[in-house]
């Protein structure tokens, strides 16, 4: 307990110190010492003040969040110190005073509105972000934000999870003292002329209960994290706040917390912040691995992708070299890029500085002049393989050697491009997605030569870049667009069927998808999928059903957003409307296939699209192409859109239960073919009520 937290005298202040790395959470022996640390304070008579301070590089972070994962598997964690630790806090007969750099997040932030005063150095944020994981504040930050703050912050900050910085919570009356200097020291020099200053309890600036306030909170809340209970809960407890005694709002608080913390929004969402920071570490590279020095990026191809990219580099300060084949092209390319970063000063998203001095780093080219300085080269040309195999060709004569050669490619395989070079070992993909410099997912395809410094150069670019980089294996289409095939494969099989397209849609919408498949399909354009299976046409299985009716929607000349007709009809504005010639193709396309009429519940198209989501992700699982079934599920929630608060597939199976997704997958083997066949893997954890989560952690402790 001594090196979590250390107490000490400044003179006639008490510094109490939490050394908790890296972010000083609030897990079990940190409460117990803040609160010894304050009974020694209140012991010694020559000590007028008490300081509140983290060590490291923030306050403090929150709970622990590690220890939520032990209360729902059944055994108590670490909370009730904290609610101790709130209470002797407030009850101090000294003053006590918050000193916050970093952030004061969650619990963070609750222990330091149960100190008396907080000040703040002008770089700290503070917040209550615990709706991202699916709970609300449950330290009585309900109850003491908008006391400090007022009704309409609270509900904001409660309800939406965003933090604040410094200056915004001065003004907004949660910090009472911004330091300019160094933290310490000015927090002690407050500290102690604290007693001198009126007690702040800020009860006054709580507005009454205000029904307007309240409802326009609710409805921000259902736009920016829809289909999210957790944040109308938060707002419920605020609301409390307004209404009720301290410690009555309080109750309300915990019986909403206890019950946020027991849903599957919660688990799915604590899954998905240790996910991210777990798809950063590969088995085998460990920090020993050094990385290559990324100074300079040159890219080939300014189309959608090309352009996209380079913004991404420019974005993280890093010098772009964008070539195309002629100076029409080019121009096409710069001029959508400059419309772009116009778009994001409109948009509030850049300054018109900022903008301008990132479009000052991407130089155009109409040749590889300059490509020997670039550290590492991507390729976004067309998706074609041999175009894609004649310009790493090209590449690898006018590239440094150390230089890495990254392909933008969605589906074709690394290994024969890496061959077209001398140095298979330098070649990566680099599967950026649309638009690029928005998604934040990178799925970084390694393939059978790729060397580890590669790989780790990768992965820490990735992070600059203010992507989410998950490494998977080199199989076609990747993990995201191969477990994708089978995905849309069943909404257009229902739309063939006899299902409405914006019923098939509206269903998965509902269940939390940004959009529907039919409407990402043409959006993604309809000849690109057909396309693309043209290409691996000689890979298909007599006697499988394949998806027709987006073929014949391309043969008919309609090849979705891009022509204004699709599974929709498109408007001007790109605004979709039903199209009727769909069910009339489908009808007649199934009148002649001997296909059967199957309206479906919203339920059913549900389970058939993610289902075969899973059945596909327990495939690439088994046969090692992603690390771990987590590293699916973050790839899911950041480039395809599927829903944060459900985990992401492979976690959802879990917590629907293995034993029952297998059940269904079977019955649909029965009754619709053999595309349906069961997963091997889904099949083994389903007989052994397991999960993909267990497979995981089995999986990590054998490496
Ligand atoms: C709460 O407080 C509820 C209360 O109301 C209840 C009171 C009764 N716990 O993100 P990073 C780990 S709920 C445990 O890469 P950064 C993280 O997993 C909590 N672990 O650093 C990672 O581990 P590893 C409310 C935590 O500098 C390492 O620390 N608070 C926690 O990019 C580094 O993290 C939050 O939701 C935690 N609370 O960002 C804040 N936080 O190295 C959550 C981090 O093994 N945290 N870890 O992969 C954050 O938002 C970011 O971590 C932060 C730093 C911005 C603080």
């Amino acid at each position: 307990m001594a090196n979590l937290v250390s107490y000490y005298k400044e003179g006639n202040v008490a510094v109490i110190a939490v050394d908790n790395p890296p972010v000083n959470a609030l897990s079990p022996g940190v409460p117990e010492g803040i609160m010894e640390g304050l009974r020694w304070a209140l012991m010694h008579d020559d000590v007028e003040a008490v300081v509140l301070a983290g060590r490291g590089r923030t306050f403090i972070a929150g709970a622990d969040i590690r220890e939520f994962e032990k209360i729902h598997a059944g055994h108590h964690g670490g909370l009730d110190p904290i609610l101790r630790l709130l209470a002797d806090l407030e009850d101090s007969d000294k003053p006590v005073v918050a000193a916050i750099h970093g952030t004061a997040f969650g619990g963070g932030l609750e222990v330091a509105m149960a100190c008396h005063y907080r000040v703040a150095v002008p770089t700290a944020q503070v917040g209550q972000p615990e709706v991202k994981l699916g709970i609300i504040p449950g330290g009585q930050g309900t109850q003491r934000l908008p006391r400090l703050a007022g009704l309409g912050k609270a509900l904001e900050m409660c309800s939406l999870g965003e933090p604040v910085r410094a200056a915004e919570a001065k003004a907004a009356g949660i910090i009472d003292e911004l330091i300019e200097g160094e933290l310490l020291p000015g927090a002690i020099a407050f500290a102690r002329h604290a007693t001198a200053r009126t007690p702040p309890r800020a009860s006054q600036k709580i507005a009454a209960p205000d029904p307007d306030a309240v409802a326009a909170a609710h409805e921000a809340a259902s736009k920016r994290l829809r289909g999210q209970t957790a944040p109308h809960a938060a707002i419920e407890a605020v609301e409390a706040a307004s209404r009720l005694p301290f410690r009555e709002g309080c109750q309300v608080e915990t019986r909403l917390f206890d019950q946020c913390l027991a849903s599957d929004q919660s688990k799915a969402l604590i899954h998905v912040f240790f996910g991210e920071r777990t798809v950063s570490k590969v088995p085998g590279i460990g920090k020993d691995v050094e990385t290559l020095p990324i100074r300079r990026v040159a890219i080939v191809g300014a189309g959608t992708m090309g352009g996209g990219i380079a913004m991404v580099y420019a974005n993280a300060g890093i010098p772009v070299l964008l070539k195309e084949a002629n100076e029409a092209a080019l121009d096409r390319g710069m001029a959508t890029i400059t419309r772009n970063y116009a778009n994001s000063v409109k948009r509030g998203r850049f300054t018109e500085e900022f903008a301008g001095q990132r479009l000052k780093l991407i130089t155009p080219h109409v040749n590889y002049g300059g490509f020997e300085d670039a550290d590492i080269i991507v390729e976004a040309v067309f998706e074609d393989m041999e175009l894609k195999k004649r310009t790493f060709a090209e590449l690898d004569k006018v590239t440094r050697p150390d230089a890495i050669l990254a392909s933008n490619t969605s589906t074709l395989d690394i290994d024969e491009i890496a061959a077209a070079t001398s140095r298979p070992h330098m070649v990566i993909g680099h599967h950026f997605f649309s638009p690029a410099n928005v998604m934040r997912l990178l799925e970084i395809v390694r393939g059978k030569a790729t060397g580890a410094q590669v790989i780790a150069t990768s992965m820490e670019l990735a992070r600059r870049l203010k992507k989410v980089g998950v490494l998977v294996g080199n199989c076609r289409g990747f993990v995201g667009n191969r477990m994708f095939a089978p995905y849309c494969r069943e909404s257009v099989f229902l739309v063939e069927e006899g299902n409405a397209p914006e019923h098939v849609d509206g269903a998965l919408y509902a269940f939390g998808m940004a959009m529907g498949p039919l409407a990402v399909q043409d959006l993604a354009g309809l000849d690109v999928g057909c396309r693309i299976r043209k290409e691996f046409k000689h890979l298909e299985q007599p006697g499988l059903r394949y998806a027709e009716l987006d073929s014949l929607l391309c043969a008919a000349g309609h090849y979705g957003q891009k022509t204004g007709r699709g599974f929709y009809i498109y408007d001007a504005a790109r605004k979709p409307s039903p199209n009727p010639e769909v069910l009339a193709l489908a009808g007649e396309y199934a009148a002649k296939a001997g296909l059967a009429r199957h309206p479906a519940t919203s339920e059913e198209i549900v389970e058939r699209c993610v289902y075969a989501l899973i059945n596909e992700g327990a495939r690439v699982l088994e046969e090692g192409f992603a690390l771990r079934s987590v590293d699916i599920d973050i790839i899911y929630i950041n480039g395809y859109g599927f829903p944060a608060w459900r985990g992401g597939p492979m976690k959802y199976a879990d917590l629907a239960g293995l034993a029952n997704v297998y059940a269904r997958v079977r019955q649909f083997h029965d009754r619709f073919g053999e595309h349906w066949k069961p997963a091997p893997l889904l099949e083994h954890l389903a007989r052994h009520n397991s999960t993909f989560t267990a497979y995981d952690k089995s999986r990590a402790a054998a490496a």
